[in-house]
């Protein structure tokens, strides 16, 4: 009996991790950089239709619309009223309408701590051509997307942060089309993230919308960076998908001399190897891009990318073979002065300047994949980047499809991101308590990543546990990581400004330490002596002593504080001092900056003449 069970069980797994990845099939072949494709942008004012109770989505016995005999009567079919005997009980066209990308809680009073189905629409004009490929393709949606083109079902999408795309050759219109998404940011357990995080739940259409024209047979996928800690060697790939697979592909980086053609097999694929004698090597201090010309027969594109090598060695971070010092912040994918998602360039510019005049080289995109744009301005406005993805506090370690939605977004990113030379770091995870089947689902994310990129750091965000006056890093993670990172919050939740110094770090690792969390919550503008709560110089306080604790670590490369500016979080319901806002932030939710932020850039303007 207890055998058939496993075997029933075993079956069941299969199932699950089946219908996961069928649903995840519309992400193979990827295209890598959408923004250097023909493109017709989808952003703009999308009408939508709140729906509580999913009455766009199943009839009255709760049957998927979508899945009944006649396929009619969602919303997706977007129907107007011919005649005036006919019942119609929705209307895209007299409904409201909200920007995107964007989320829908900062966009209407209504929608601010609304979580479920909204469904959003919008038209556009299409001229599809017989000998092109096209793709619909979205930058993000939160949590899960149901997305139809001209009232037939395309696909689902689940992951709040990631890309994903459905190819529409042959289901678009000469003329009008219109494109109907069904997003919900309902909250699972099973999910990545789960059901608890301290960050704003926003909902929507968060990231561009586009739809993409590529040539039959199309450049889909293409690595171009530095071998693994080699100066001298331009390592990689490209992948052709589409009708003639096998084909000359010629790589040219014009301004550095380098021009050399590949032949791609019968699968579309060759390995590129470039000799190089000299480039400008990518630093914070000098983020040098080149751009890269990469032609098939009938497809060519253009990217921006720098070159760089990153490595430990011991307790040591080398970048291009350099020991760095990483002067970081921690930020999330909002603007405070919203609040909401970013929206745009303008936004993300705004908060990776703020970054700069900290004197940071390094920023933490926490909890989850930021937009690609944000990646590619980190670039140009030269910032190491911590990358991560949303495995955060208490994930369902033991689920196999939670396991296979987690390594499809940490695969994902790690696809889109690729050839970003500041992305320096992966993070597969924040804050995951300790247990075996934890131990095992974070291995195998560590394994992932390194299985797709081995010219990266990997790493996770730890726990510290204290003992006596030893706050004490050890975690079996620990020996598959790069680095050893972790949150520790000494002097807010645990001891305060005037008792934190008796307390001494115990790491267990011989490697380079990046702390990824400090900090203190301030509520900008608040004053009072540094041993009151909430106030500035409370805050103020404990970066000086945090400085004082962390410099006594000797294999400290780098940090990240928690966080560059105050954000939305439904945990924090203190009514006066929080108002649902997380107060950690160095710049308060009106763009203010507090007093920690000065202490914060003077430590780092220290730590650059130290690592000159
Ligand atoms: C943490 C989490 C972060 C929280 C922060 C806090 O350790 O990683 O997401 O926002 O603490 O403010 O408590």
């Amino acid at each position: 009996m207890k055998g058939k069970n496993r075997i029933a069980n075993l079956f069941l797994t299969a199932i699950v991790l089946c219908s996961f990845l069928v649903k995840g099939l519309s992400q193979n072949n990827m295209l890598q950089n959408i923004y250097g494709r023909t493109h017709l942008s989808l952003n703009g004012r999308w009408n939508y239709i709140i729906d509580p109770y999913e009455m766009g989505y199943y009839d009255y016995r709760h049957t998927p619309f979508d899945q009944s005999a006649t396929g009619k009567g969602g919303f997706y079919d977007d129907r107007q009223q011919k005649d005036k005997g006919e019942l119609i009980e929705y209307d895209f066209t007299l409904s409201p309408n909200m920007k995107v990308p964007g989320d829908w809680n900062s966009q209407s009073d209504k929608l601010e701590f609304y979580e479920g189905t909204i469904w959003l629409r919008q038209k556009f004009k299409a001229d599809p051509k017989a000998n092109k490929k096209y793709f619909l393709y979205f930058g993000a949606v939160n949590y899960e997307a149901h997305v139809y083109l001209n009232g037939k079902k395309l696909g689902i999408h689940k992951g709040g942060f990631t890309p994903f795309q459905f190819d529409v050759t042959g289901k678009l219109t000469k003329g009008e089309n219109f494109v109907v998404v069904k997003a919900d940011n309902t909250r699972h357990q099973d999910e990545i993230p789960t059901v608890n995080t301290d960050w704003w739940n926003y909902g929507g259409i968060t990231r561009d919308v586009l739809l993409a024209e590529v040539p039959t047979t199309y450049i889909a996928d293409y690595k171009i960076q530095l071998a693994k800690g080699n100066l001298n060697r331009i390592e990689g790939f490209v992948q052709l998908a589409g009708v003639e697979t096998s084909q000359t592909v010629t790589i040219s980086i014009p301004e550095a001399g380098i021009r050399q053609s590949v032949v791609t097999d019968a699968k579309g694929r060759a390995v590129v190897t470039i000799p190089v004698k000299k480039l400008n090597y990518w630093t914070p201090e000098s983020p040098k891009l080149y751009t890269v010309e990469i032609a098939g027969a009938v497809d060519k594109i253009t990217d921006r990318i720098g070159f760089r090598t990153i490595e430990t060695k011991g307790q040591d971070i080398l970048l291009n073979g350099k020991s760095v010092f990483l002067r970081g912040i921690s930020l999330h994918d909002e603007n405070p002065l919203i609040p909401g998602r970013l929206r745009g360039q303008g936004d993300m510019r705004m908060m990776l300047q703020w970054a700069k005049e900290l004197n940071c080289n390094y920023v933490r995109l926490a909890h989850y994949p930021h937009s690609e744009e944000m990646v590619r301005l980190a670039d140009e406005m030269g910032l190491m980047v911590w990358a991560e993805v949303p495995v955060y506090w208490t994930i369902s370690w033991e689920n196999p499809a939670t396991f296979a939605n987690a390594q499809q977004q940490l695969s994902d990113l790690i696809i889109r991101d690729k050839n970003r030379s500041s992305v320096i770091i992966w993070s597969v995870g924040n804050e995951t308590p300790l247990s075996d089947p934890r131990n095992l689902f974070m291995g195998k994310l560590v394994s992932t990543a390194r299985s797709l990129d081995d010219t990266r750091l990997v790493a996770a965000a730890l726990e510290i546990h204290r003992n006596g006056s030893n706050v004490v890093v050890e975690d079996p993670l620990g020996d598959k990581l790069d680095l050893v990172s972790f949150n520790e919050y000494a002097g807010w939740y645990w001891s305060n400004t005037k008792d934190m110094l008796n307390y001494k770090f115990d790491i267990k690792y011989n490697k380079p330490v990046v702390i990824t969390e400090f900090g203190a919550d301030a509520l900008g503008g608040y004053h009072a002596d540094d041993e009151t709560r909430w106030s500035e110089e409370y805050q103020e306080l404990l970066y000086k002593n945090q400085f004082t604790m962390l410099t006594a670590i000797s294999g400290l490369r780098g940090m990240t504080p928690w966080i560059l500016t105050d954000f939305r979080s439904p945990r924090r319901q203190h009514p006066y001092f929080q108002d649902y806002w997380n107060r950690k932030g160095l710049i308060s939710e009106t763009g203010k900056k507090k007093k920690a932020f000065h202490i914060l850039k003077a430590f780092y303007d220290d730590m650059q003449n130290k690592y000159k």
